[in-house]
């Protein structure tokens, strides 16, 4: 059903391309609206009045259950969001939306994102990831559009890979760990050519971990809050975990999304770290999505045979299974986010505790009405 009105919307005709009325409202082009923060960010900017645009990928499943709410009946005049099939491997499609959506800012979030995966699919990561910035880049000047359109580009902590300074920040040399952040690197270092080559506003947001329920399963807080919720409930015995040692600085995803758009509203475009400041193990944020639900996880054993348990229930909650270790691993991310919160006013609102008890308990829900898709 979904998929068949995403048609009508793509082929229909928006308010940008017709004859505009008194003042006509921004343009935001969102790749990766489906995922986690592009859902978070419409919301945003269709909160702020803006007209949205979003490529949306063809897939045999649905894949928008993350803007479902934000939907509208394509035949509705005064819809303000709209969705294109598309894909960053795809230059024509690239040049074909974006010469006719003329956004005044163009948001990309879209990307192979999962570091494991890309050990995978690396040759994809690295043209969906790399080359797709390219070809965003190339599209909105191919179209006459580097005056106008303003360029936010999805950027990563994972730059930063083997620890080279800490806490890390703007001037920190990047050392990535991974297929995706190779990939990443090129993106990031291709968007700062534009900026200086042709003038263009092209941003960097180098935002450290955040999540929130909407985080993908595969991750590994929501892996950890679903499988604890699961527990609760009787549906699953064990979690299965690799590195738990490693540090992340984790935030929430709708606090991040406004310093996406912050980045855009500055008069010079420039790159930013996003983070807490504050990091932790996995480990820690799993023993604390377990208090969640009244169980405290102790720990004994070392390496892969180290087991998580609880001594008061006299059972085993986790357990290590080397297939989650990556070939190289990134082991320790904290942020400073101290030029954020001088240039943009940044202020992170949510603790990881907060994150981590939000996220439980939108799992126990989605548990409890038997969603096991989400
Ligand atoms: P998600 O994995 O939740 O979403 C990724 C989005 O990209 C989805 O909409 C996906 O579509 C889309 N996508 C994947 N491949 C392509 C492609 N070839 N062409 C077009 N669209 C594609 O990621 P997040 O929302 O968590 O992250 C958003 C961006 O921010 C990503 O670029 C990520 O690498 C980056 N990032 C994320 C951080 C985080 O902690 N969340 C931190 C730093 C950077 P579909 O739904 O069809 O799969
Ligand atoms: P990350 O996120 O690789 O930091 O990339 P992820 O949640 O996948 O891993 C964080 C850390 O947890 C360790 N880990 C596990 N990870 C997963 N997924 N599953 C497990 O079972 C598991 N056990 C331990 C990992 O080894 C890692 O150290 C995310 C993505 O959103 C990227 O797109 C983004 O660029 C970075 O955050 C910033």
């Amino acid at each position: 059903f979904m998929a068949t009105r995403h048609r009508e919307v793509a082929e229909s005709e928006s308010p940008s391309s017709k004859k505009q009325k008194s003042t006509p409202p921004k343009v935001a082009l969102i790749t990766g609206i489906t995922g986690q923060d592009g859902s978070y960010l419409a919301e945003l900017l269709l909160s702020k009045g803006y007209e949205v645009h979003g490529i949306i990928r063809r897939s045999s499943s649905f894949n928008t259950g993350r803007i479902e709410e934000l939907y509208e009946d394509p035949h509705v005049d005064t819809r303000r969001l709209f969705l294109h099939y598309g894909d960053l491997t795809d230059s024509t499609n690239c040049f074909e939306i974006v010469s006719k959506v003329r956004p005044d800012e163009l948001y990309n979030l879209g990307a192979q994102s999962h570091v494991k995966v890309s050990f995978e699919l690396s040759e994809y990561t690295a043209d969906a990831d790399g080359l797709g910035v390219l070809r965003l880049l190339n599209a909105i000047r191919s179209a006459g559009l580097e005056q106008k359109t303003r360029f936010y580009q999805a950027s990563t902590s994972e730059l930063y890979g083997l620890v080279q300074e800490v806490p890390q920040k703007e001037t920190t040399p990047f050392y990535p760990r991974s297929p995706y952040a190779v990939a990443k690197q090129y993106a990031y270092w291709i968007v700062v050519n534009y900026r200086e080559a042709y003038g263009m506003h092209a941003s960097n947001g180098i935002l450290f971990n955040h999540e929130s329920p909407r985080r993908g399963p595969t991750f590994v807080t929501r892996k950890v809050t679903r499988a604890v919720a699961r527990i609760k409930l009787g549906k699953q015995d064990c979690l299965y975990m690799g590195n738990i040692d490693a540090k992340r600085d984790w935030g929430h995803a709708r606090d991040y999304v406004e310093m996406m758009w912050m980045m855009m509203q500055q008069a010079e475009a420039d790159d930013y770290v996003v983070a807490t400041g504050e990091t932790n193990t996995v480990r820690s944020f799993i023993e604390l999505a377990f208090e969640c639900i009244d169980i405290k996880i102790l720990w004994k054993g070392k390496g892969v045979d180290e087991i998580g348990y609880c001594a008061a229930r006299g059972r085993e909650f986790v357990k290590i299974d080397p297939k989650y270790f990556r070939p190289t691993e990134v082991e320790l991310l904290i942020g400073d986010p101290t030029k954020a919160k001088v240039k943009l006013g940044w202020v992170p609102k949510t603790t990881m505790q907060s994150l981590c008890k939000e996220m439980v308990a939108a799992d126990i829900r989605l548990v409890e009405k038997g969603d096991y898709t989400s």
